[in-house]
């Protein structure tokens, strides 16, 4: 790593253990290491053993003895040799998937040799290199987590999502859409930084928590990044795909649909015009040809003004095929996503639903697709807004490869100067039943393939990094990256599990800051959602900026987003009855829990339902209750951390503690002006006052 800031390592090691003793427990596993594998310099097995070397020096303050010889399954030992030995031959034989490994500890007090000296050991086994850099990187963490030292240990993980996918929105004059922490790591001035440290340490933080693909340029493809697929460019995307391919990460590109116009080829994109297909099969060979590893292409098609099948008068699944046929005797796929909806909406007219637009244009295409599409779709129906129901297409399209996207960018909760902690509210979506074939098909069932047997499936997020010296801009919202990674490889992990982790690795194991972190990042969402947009309704952001309060800035626009509050009640009527009918998109009980006023929850009524200021809740408040209630207990949460985190002042290196109290005033400012306005704006609308007479500005 090659800058200063406490940040950079992120969670990766980055000092030495202050606690001799701590390095004194695990000398016995970290002094030698002895490899077999495949020799390659650029594969991830030579990564893997870099990454296990540094890391150990890095955390130890001394080099590991290295051994390195020729041998398949890729196998790294660390400590002892023979005590190695007996599980070594059982590990080489234990059948593992490709991106599988396995590892096994042997503490050192129970392998004394025989001059009573400790012998502990640890194996790593891969299914593939890939494999075992995933488990280099799992060693890595459970060392630096563990003051005490080796324990026994035996356990084999394989990664629950066959696709798990980062998505850049970057662009190639160096700006990022939504990006919160500074410019572009892969571009500036319309030329790829080939040169950047920053890019491989970036690789190599995605695979230590098991990302294996990355479309590296934003899904608005602009003029400059329509020219990636040119032989102008593609030497140059080799060597990005080179990059991350050392690190088991397939490189993908976003594509402009209109490009074999845009680059003055053709004069159509019509899917079903021959010249156009051979157009395409023209160029994904000349890209297979420049990038042998190349993944395949992005889309984001007829949305938001992009190009799109739409202008020819055909489908999503006429476009997706189009470029699927081309891409598919390479072995690539295309990412199409399911964005679509009509952003020239005319807000007079309340029948128009941006939520049901996806479903409506995609749902029918179910079974027409190729193999090799897959398609990306947005956790909600609407746009990463704090609370939104999932997405009703996922359990509707039973023949289709699906992915969830997620925004780990906060671009509506919180722009990563607030903190909000993304792994629940994720964990949330993927724990969704959709109930396709009765109960018991859930979201992360169907992401990880089990439901139907699709190897092309998984999720993918918005990244949230850019080149500030912490890639984050909030030092903790590297969680999320983190976070994102972690539920991706295994969606069963608890929330708290992963915001102890991270915390443990960024600020030490078991101590108060890392103990004070985890609880803060846990209770970031719920306090974040308390202040802003109440019981689902969103979209009271300023408009196109997305950060602070404005509770009417997108509600007569052209946008679709709508909270239709008036001196009576607020919310989006989608009911079946009397209105949109979106409720309908949902399947049996999912459908008629969200039509009902009685048993929609709390968190999504107003999604749902349009309803009266004195409406109660299950909670038994009214929801103008509601508002004043948790805008308050928002705002004064945001003080309590303030008053907890200068408490911990001695605890903490003095850079992240300032940076941290910045943004935490900062936050506690956001939260104040989120509360009055929302408070005042409803004091005003409704005439009910708060029944504890805290202070609303009439
Ligand atoms: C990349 C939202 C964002 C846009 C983004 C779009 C998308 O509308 O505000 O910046 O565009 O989502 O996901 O395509």
């Amino acid at each position: 790593m090659t800058f200063s800031s406490k940040g950079y390592a992120a969670w990766l090691p980055s000092d030495r253990w202050q606690d001799e003793q701590r390095i004194e427990a695990w000398r016995p596993l970290l002094e030698q290491i002895d490899a077999r594998m495949e020799l390659r310099a650029a594969g991830p097995g030579a990564a893997a053993l870099q990454e296990l070397a540094n890391g150990i020096e890095i955390l130890t303050g001394t080099p590991p003895s290295l051994t390195l010889k020729a041998g398949s399954p890729p196998v790294i030992v660390l400590g002892s040799p023979q005590a190695a030995q007996r599980s070594l031959e059982e590990l080489k034989a234990l059948p593992l998937a490709e991106e599988a490994y396995a590892l096994r500890i042997g503490a050192a007090s129970e392998n004394e040799n025989q001059d009573g000296e400790q012998a502990a050991y640890a194996i790593l086994r891969g299914g593939s290199e890939r494999g075992l850099l995933y488990g280099a990187f799992a060693l890595l963490r459970l060392i630096d987590s563990d003051p005490r030292g080796p324990r026994d240990l035996d356990l084999a993980e394989s990664p629950r999502n066959p696709l798990r996918m980062i998505d850049q929105w970057d662009n190639m004059d160096g700006s990022v859409e939504r990006g919160y922490s500074g410019g572009s790591i892969f571009y500036r001035d319309n030329r790829i930084l080939l040169e950047s440290p920053r890019i491989d340490d970036y690789a190599r933080l995605l695979a230590s928590v098991g990302i294996n693909a990355i479309s590296v340029n934003n899904v608005n493809v602009h003029r400059e990044e329509t020219k990636l697929i040119t032989s102008a460019l593609l030497p140059d995307v080799r060597r990005l795909s080179d990059t991350f391919g050392r690190y088991g990460i397939q490189l993908f590109l976003s594509v402009n649909y209109a490009a074999p116009i845009e680059l003055g080829e053709l004069d159509t994109a019509d899917p079903l015009n021959t010249d156009v297909q051979h157009w395409w099969q023209r160029k994904v060979a000349e890209i297979y040809a420049a990038v042998p590893d190349f993944g395949g292409f992005v889309v984001k098609a007829d949305s938001e003004n992009r190009p799109g099948p739409f202008t020819y008068g055909r489908d999503h699944a006429d476009g997706a095929n189009l470029l699927a046929d081309a891409l598919a005797p390479h072995g690539g796929l295309v990412m199409w996503r399911c964005f679509v909806y009509d952003c020239h909406q005319d807000w007079r007219d309340r029948s128009t639903d941006r939520a049901r637009a996806a479903y409506d244009h995609f749902r029918d295409l179910d079974g027409r697709f190729r193999d090799n599409v897959v398609l990306q779709i947005k956790n909600g129906p609407m746009d990463f807004q704090v609370r939104e129901p999932v997405s009703p297409l996922f359990g509707a399209m039973p023949r289709t490869n699906q992915v969830m996207e997620f925004q780990i960018a906060q671009e509506y909760t919180g722009q990563q100067r607030d903190i909000c902690f993304l792994v629940p509210q994720w964990k949330k979506s993927l724990d969704f039943d959709t109930l396709l074939n009765g109960a018991g098909c859930t979201v992360k069932q169907i992401a990880a393939g089990k439901v139907h047997p699709f190897t092309r499936s998984g999720v993918a997020a918005v990244s949230n990094i850019g080149n500030d010296d912490n890639w984050t801009g909030h030092h903790l919202a590297q969680a999320n990256l983190f976070g994102f990674g972690r539920l991706a490889w295994n969606p069963e992990l608890e929330s708290d599990a992963i915001a102890e982790e991270w915390s443990a690795l960024t600020f030490g194991a078991d101590t108060p800051v890392a103990r004070f972190v985890a609880k803060l990042l846990l209770e970031s969402w719920p306090v974040y959602e308390s202040y802003t947009a109440p019981l689902g309704v969103g979209w009271m952001v300023q408009p196109h900026y997305h950060y602070a309060v404005d509770v009417d800035g997108y509600e007569y626009s052209k946008w679709g987003t709508y909270h239709f509050a008036d001196r009576d009640g607020l919310g989006v009527d989608r009911t079946l009855a009397t209105g949109t009918g979106y409720t309908g998109q949902y399947a049996d009980e999912n459908r008629d829990r969200y039509d009902s006023l009685e048993e929609c929850p709390d968190e999504l009524l107003l999604f749902f339902h349009h309803v009266p200021y004195t409406h109660v809740l299950k909670s038994g408040k009214t929801v103008i209750q509601h508002i004043y209630d948790s805008r308050f207990e928002g705002a004064d949460a945001v003080d309590r951390w303030i008053a907890r985190w200068r408490e911990l002042e001695a605890d903490v290196d003095p850079e992240r503690f300032a940076h941290i109290l910045h943004r935490l005033e900062g936050q506690s400012e956001n939260a104040k002006q989120w509360r009055d306005a929302v408070n005042t704006y409803f004091y005003r609308k409704s005439g009910i006052p708060d029944e504890r007479e805290r202070t609303v500005y009439a």
